[in-house]
């Protein structure tokens, strides 16, 4: 049965300041998902309020949004049957110390001793949270 999905993908500060933007793309493109919207800017505390508010009263969080502001992310919509699960895959565990090898996490970073992890990727995890995070960055789409 067909599930075509859109999902939000960003490319968190530390992987547009590393150059790591380019890479996460291949990966995408090469794993057969398309790219719908591609687009660098920098976060606001707006939006950041927005997509991160599962995660408000958590300890991580006033770090998580401090990392979120230190520089640009490239907001990206990938398409494609299955791609919220699949971006997942692909990008790994949360901490990139013990994300596997072969995924964008485990092949690209590491620990790097800081308030929060630096983990170069985000992905949508469920239908319901790409369509909420597409339509907090990308309203127009
Ligand atoms: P993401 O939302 O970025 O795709 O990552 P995720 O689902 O694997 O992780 P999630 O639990 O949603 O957490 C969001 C982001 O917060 C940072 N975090 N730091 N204990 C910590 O230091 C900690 N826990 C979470 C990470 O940047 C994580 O990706
Ligand atoms: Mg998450």
């Amino acid at each position: 049965m067909t599930d075509v999905q859109r999902s939000l993908v960003l490319v968190k500060p530390d992987g547009v300041r590393r150059g790591l933007s380019g890479e996460v793309l291949r990966r995408i493109e090469t794993k057969g998902y398309t790219l719908a919207a591609v687009e660098l800017r920098t976060a606001t505390a707006e939006i950041l309020a927005d997509h991160y508010a599962e995660h408000e009263g958590k300890p991580f969080y006033g770090p998580l949004v401090e990392f979120m502001l230190s520089g640009p992310v490239l907001a990206v919509v990938i398409e494609g049957e299955r791609c919220i699960e699949g971006f997942r895959a692909l990008a790994g565990a949360t901490d990139p110390t013990v994300a596997l090898p072969g995924t964008i996490r485990g092949d690209l970073g590491r620990d790097w001793g800081l308030a929060v992890q630096q983990n170069i990727v985000h992905g949508s995890d469920s239908p319901e949270s790409a369509a909420r995070e597409i339509g907090i960055w990308f309203p127009n789409l």
